[in-house]
């Protein structure tokens, strides 16, 4: 380039700051983070993109079923992760009071549900059916869950309905809740040392299909209005007695009053989409590699700018 072109390309990228920093409303736009790392490398890509064109971004640590209700109200501008299997129940009833709307999906498709590592298996033949595992309950037995089975889920937040669905398809079963995604992996890796077998709350797109080959259960399949009427799904006096949706959404949402707030970065969200390999990418730079969420925010950016500088056109 020369001297001249390098003068007018840093002029018009200048001019172009100064155009969205007077479109877009000088305070800073609050992200939610939450506690899964995808979920937070993502808010700070998300950030970080709106950084670039000129907004100014604050990262606030939220409930992930709350949430809703604090976009709905604005005191957060947007989330960037609305699992279908997890918080679809709590969006719809925030959407319902009005104040939040979706701003499109994810080209990413989701799953949430219990799970094994291959090993497993070996001790249980019949996995995945549900049937066959509730058969093998003693094997997963630990001293907290007496003769019964343990299932190890997510943080209580996540509000998986577990126990709901041991009591509704009578599982020999307890449902032991681990206090982070963290201390999921680290009784995996545990269970890997001894190859004992062990059932879970897991999910994808995560890091932890790359580093544990395993297997969701199959439980009876979703079906729309499981979790709240009790003729759908195989007991007919009880909800939650399905399994979550295979082939769950993966949505953005947005207060309804950011548009007008921010409509750049309103603009540049409503194209913001990701697959199902960059979000188990970002998982994984932090629960494998170490990285702090924001870095990890900043070297995907940075060795994916064919992926998302088209966003901010
Ligand atoms: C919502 N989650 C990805 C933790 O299952």
């Amino acid at each position: 380039m020369t001297r001249m072109n390098m003068l007018m390309a840093s002029a018009a990228v200048a001019a172009m700051t100064a155009t969205i920093a007077s479109a877009d409303s000088s305070e800073p736009i609050v992200i939610p983070t939450h506690n899964w790392s995808s979920q937070i490398v993502m808010s700070h890509i998300v950030g970080q993109i709106f950084e670039t064109a000129g907004n100014s971004v604050e990262y606030v640590s939220t409930d992930s079923q709350a949430v809703y209700e604090s976009i709905r109200l604005g005191d957060v501008a947007l989330g960037v992760e609305v699992w279908e299997g997890a918080y679809g129940a709590s969006f719809d009833a925030a959407v319902a009071k009005g104040g939040l709307h979706s701003v499109g999906e994810h080209d990413a498709v989701t799953r949430e549900d219990w799970w094994y590592p291959m090993w497993t298996k070996e001790a249980c033949p019949g996995l995945p059916d549900w049937e066959a595992l509730n058969d093998c309950a003693a094997i997963f037995a630990t001293p907290e869950t007496g003769d019964k089975g343990r299932l190890l889920g997510g943080p209580v937040d996540w509000l998986k309905h577990d126990q709901e669905r041991v009591d509704a398809l009578g599982m020999d079963f307890v449902v032991i809740n681990a206090g982070s995604a963290a201390a999921l992996w680290a009784s995996l890796a545990a269970a890997e040392r001894t190859q004992e077998p062990i059932v879970i709350f897991n999910w994808t797109p995560n890091f932890a299909e790359a580093v544990w080959p395993g297997e969701f259960v199959e439980f009876p399949a979703w079906e729309t209005g499981c979790d709240t009427d009790p003729a759908i799904g195989p007991n007919p006096d009880a909800t939650f007695d399905c399994g979550n949706p295979a082939d769950g959404y993966l949505k953005k949402a947005a207060w309804d009053g950011m548009e007008g707030k921010w409509p750049t970065a309103y603009a540049v969200l409503t194209n913001v989409s990701f697959t199902n390999p960059q979000i188990a990418e970002m998982a994984r730079l932090v629960d494998i590699d170490g990285m702090e969420p924001e870095d990890a925010a900043a070297h995907w950016l940075d060795q994916n700018a064919d992926v998302w500088s088209g966003w901010t056109d």
